[in-house]
């Protein structure tokens, strides 16, 4: 506020202050202040629908189709449990700022310069839709199918007008390269698959009540699950209503879900949390704790402990008679059990115990805390451990989620109450109708991370050798390039990528992808390499069905969201702009299979209606969708505890691994262990069935890179942004500061104080920004908020020879290296060097 509209508002609150009665000599009590505009304010009701996990609805108040402001749900009890208030975070509360941010993209585009240069003019819908019409057919017959792929997006999570608007057209035009996986979870799903899993998630946090011991690995919901409904309060909650747990916190990093929430926080070096798992597993075991209090679990429900248990289940396998059994008997070794590798003994003799004085060198938890934890586990009576999805986002997260696992298992309390297995907690939700994408006639998927290596070699790459599924064995190429990308509310094309300075150099070459277009609302890093570009609706003028997303905590709900204001300018919906394009292709009938957007909403709604898990929901769903949107959020918490694998361990039911039960020997992981090709170049490129510590590039223990970068660097998810959304806000980026953390210690040997702007680099890359100095992140550790936009400075070159990127965008340090099971993205993974700029 400048001075003078300063001294103007206190004059008018002295004003205020003479009429309730407080007496005032100055001249400004007679100053009269101007009356606000009467302006008929329309209040709706929409929703933030960004992937962190939740959805929260917000109030969206508009006057004569502007919008004057937004506020968030404030329309229930405030009492946890009770269907409480889904309060938006300060990303959510932005959204006027976001709606009408000047980068808005305003009409469809077509590039005019270079690839990737940003330089567009604009075109009329009939021209767009008409030339991605006959570039899709073109592409489809001169390569085929499978060189058209449909990017990893996650902007907006959409239940009708989604991105499954574009699955439409690219199905009607015979279909389209697949992809599995995720930038969040790769090697976590696989993790968790491969152990028994048969999600991602453990006991809920309501579970918690029972517990008496908490540990928290990579572990920080307080800024990663915001929602007022969310995980973080969840969490939060959790804590609050049970004063007999202890609280310890291992991260590199003292973060939100800490500040005096935790009784200890143990800061450990990136990608180290298996060194760690392992002493404590070697306290357990060679104690002899381990044989006295859990053998008989481990016996009756996991394979894998020791070498007598895989005897055992090579004996049961051949008696079976069943081939799908049989064909994993070749890789079962009984002298590759965990007891052996822990212990150092039998085979592993050679490796050595993994003690706690061994991993302390490595992870950087002294051997005495180490010991400390062990006991704190073998003395809890439900210990609950939950192990984040930042340790799997590494060069060696598969096995770092399967390390850090098993502790839950040797305590052999899995399935008692208080007690987790280790993973994320599961959530609640209520189930909406979304938008078929219809069926996909190509079979092949690759990789969600391997799309720009499939771009240059997608031709010869095989299941063996580069994870390709569905293919008829294992050493089928693929047979097609990618040749053109639909990148829809995707930032994933640069930003959110790895590696942001080689993908340039990939998509720049407009004679290897032939193709790309970006459907966005807002000019981001990706955008400048799209060839076409289609400006979106925004949430606050779309009318749509959605529900509480992924991960939005224990409370589910709905949002029937209602446009608050017209689209601005060109912008089109997904689902309009992709009729256009079916006009083009002739397929209009069975684009809309005649259905404008009310029909459509109006038969999602009535699906939904008959969810049995929504029939609590409050309000109850009424008749008509037009009824609904007015009534805008429906909730419900079910305030049961859940506990991880209750109905293998409780209810007898077989788990979906070969064996049926918990793996600490994986089969699947043997089997591909053996099978694929990897790289030996790389290092920590191969898999073992058993969950075993494994040294990788640029890691803690890198010889190769310890030297020119002495720091790890790793990335974490910021309040200030949903990845890159939201970057934009000038609120938000005056918030959250973006700037690279580092210890004290490290900032004094190179002579940075608080605030100075610095350069990170290594090979791949150099970015510029401000330094904080703190001791909230371990020495030997650099820290930076993901999602920042990438903004190469064309005119300066950095340390390492490339263009300084003045965004300071991770991205641009990160490393393109599928890790060896999922195939995943190691962006956790880094080694650096920092010095003032
Ligand atoms: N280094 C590093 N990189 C990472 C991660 C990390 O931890 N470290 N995390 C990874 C993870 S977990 C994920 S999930 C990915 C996320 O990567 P993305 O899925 O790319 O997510 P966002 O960055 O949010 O980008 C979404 C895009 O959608 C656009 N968008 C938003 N709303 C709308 C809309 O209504 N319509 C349309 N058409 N577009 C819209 C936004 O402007 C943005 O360009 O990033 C990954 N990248
Ligand atoms: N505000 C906000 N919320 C978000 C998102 C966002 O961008 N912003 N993105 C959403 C999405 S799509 C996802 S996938 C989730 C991501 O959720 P997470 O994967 O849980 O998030 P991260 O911040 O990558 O990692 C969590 C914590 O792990 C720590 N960590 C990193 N490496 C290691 C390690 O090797 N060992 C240990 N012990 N800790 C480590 C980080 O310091 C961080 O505090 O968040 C979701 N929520
Ligand atoms: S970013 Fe997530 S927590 Fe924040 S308002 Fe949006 S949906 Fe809610
Ligand atoms: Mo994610």
């Amino acid at each position: 506020m400048e001075r003078r509209s300063f001294l103007k508002a206190s004059a008018a609150l002295g004003c205020a202050a003479t009429i309730t009665g407080c007496k005032t000599s100055s001249d400004d009590a007679n100053v009269v202040p101007p009356k606000p505009p009467v302006v008929e304010e329309v209040q709706t009701w929409s929703a933030c629908l960004v992937n962190c996990g939740s959805n929260c609805p917000v109030k969206v108040f508009s006057s004569d189709g502007v919008i004057t402001r937004v506020e968030t749900d404030h329309e229930t009890t405030d009492e946890y449990g009770v269907n409480h208030q889904i309060r938006a975070c300060a990303r959510g509360r932005s959204l006027k700022q976001r709606t009408y941010a000047p980068d808005r993209l305003k009409t469809p585009m077509k590039r005019v310069g270079k690839r990737g240069e940003g330089k567009f003019v604009p075109i009329s819908w009939d021209e767009a839709a008409s030339t991605i019409a006959s570039e899709l057919q073109r592409i489809a017959s001169e390569y085929g199918n499978k060189s058209i792929l449909k990017h990893y997006g996650t902007g907006a999570y959409y239940g009708f007008s989604s991105s499954a608007c574009f699955n439409r057209i690219l199905n009607l035009n015979g279909g389209f390269l697949n992809i599995y996986g995720n930038y969040s979870w790769a090697q976590q799903n696989e993790a968790a698959a491969a152990t028994g899993f048969s999600s991602t998630s453990g006991s809920n946090l309501l579970a918690l009540k029972d517990s008496d011991l908490f540990i928290g690995l990579g572990y920080n919901p307080s800024e990663m699950r915001q929602s007022g409904s969310g995980e973080g309060y969840d969490f939060l909650n959790a804590l609050q209503s049970n004063n007999n747990l202890e609280v310890i916190m291992i991260d590199p990093r003292y973060t939100d879900s800490m500040v005096g929430k935790e009784d200890q926080w143990l800061a450990i070096r990136p990608g180290t949390d298996a060194a760690f798992a392992e002493a404590v597993a070697y306290e357990m075991i060679s104690s002899g704790w381990v044989d006295k209090h859990s053998k008989a679990f481990l016996d009756k429900f996991c394979v894998g402990y020791d070498k007598a248990s895989l005897e055992q289940l090579i004996t049961d396998f051949k008696a079976s008679g069943d081939d799908s059994k049989l064909q994993y008997i070749p890789y079962i070794k009984p002298e590759d059990n965990y007891k052996d590798y822990i212990l150092g003994e039998g085979k592993f003799v050679d490796k050595g115990a993994r003690t706690p004085q061994w991993a302390a060198k490595v992870c950087g938890i002294p051997e005495a805390k180490i010991k400390t934890i062990a006991t704190k586990i073998m003395n809890a009576r439900a210990p609950f451990i939950v192990t984040g999805a930042g340790v799997n986002r590494h060069a060696n997260g598969e096995q770092a989620m399967r390390a850090c696992y098993m502790l839950s298992f040797l305590t052999g309390k899995v399935g008692q109450p208080g007690v987790s297995n280790g993973a994320l907690p599961q959530q609640g939700s209520l189930s909406r109708s979304g938008l078929s994408g219809l069926a996909n006639p190509v079979k092949e998927q690759i990789s969600f991370f391997t799309w720009a290596e499939a771009i240059e070699r997608g031709h010869e790459m095989t299941a063996r050798n580069d994870g390709v599924r569905k293919t008829e064995d294992l050493d089928t190429p693929l047979g097609a390039d990618v040749k053109a990308i639909f990148a829809i509310n995707s930032n994933a094309l640069i930003n959110q990528h790895s590696d942001c300075n080689g993908t340039a150099k990939i998509l720049e070459d407009d004679n290897k992808c032939e193709l790309i277009v970006v459907c966005d609302c807002w000019m981001t890093p990706s955008a400048k390499f799209a060839d076409i570009l289609l400006p979106d609706t925004s949430w606050l003028e779309s009318n749509d069905l959605v529900n509480d997303s992924y991960a939005s905590g224990i409370m589910g709900y709905l949002v029937a969201m209602k446009a608050g204001i017209e689209p601005l300018w060109e912008c089109k919906s997904m689902y309009d702009m992709c009729a256009l394009i079916a006009e083009k292709m002739g397929k209009l009938g069975e684009y809309t299979e005649g259905k404008d957007e009310a029909a459509w909403l109006e038969e999602l709604y009535q699906k939904t209606r008959t969810y049995s898990n929504n029939a609590n929901a409050e309000p109850a769903l009424p008749a008509t969708y037009a009824e609904a949107q007015d009534i805008g959020v429906f909730r419900a918490f079910n305030g049961t505890a859940k506990l991880a694998l209750d109905s293998y361990i409780n209810g007898g039911k077989a788990l979906g691994t070969p064996s049926g039960k918990v793996e600490i020997y994986s089969l699947s992981m043997a089997l591909k262990g053996t099978e694929w090709n990897f790289n030996d170049k790389v290092k920590g490129d191969y898999i073992t069935a058993i969950p075993q510590y494994q040294q990788t590039w640029e890691g803690y223990e890198d010889e190769d890179t310890k030297e020119d970068y002495p720091l790890q660097l790793v990335g974490f998810h910021t309040k200030g942004r949903t990845h890159s959304s939201y970057h934009n806000v000038p609120w938000l980026r005056e918030a959250v500061e973006d700037a690279v953390w580092m210890n004290p210690i490290d900032a004094q040997a190179r002579g940075l104080t608080q605030g100075v702007k610095v350069q990170v680099w290594n090979d791949r890359g150099t970015i510029e920004l401000p330094v904080r100095v703190t001791p909230r992140v371990a020495p030997g550790v650099a820290a930076l908020g993901q999602g920042a936009w990438y903004q190469p400075d064309t005119n300066r070159t950095g340390p390492s020879g490339h263009i300084v990127d003045v965004g300071g965008c991770i991205n641009t340090l990160t490393r393109y290296q599928p890790s060896p099971l999922a195939k995943g993205n190691p962006q956790h993974t880094n080694r650096v060097q920092i010095a003032k700029a």
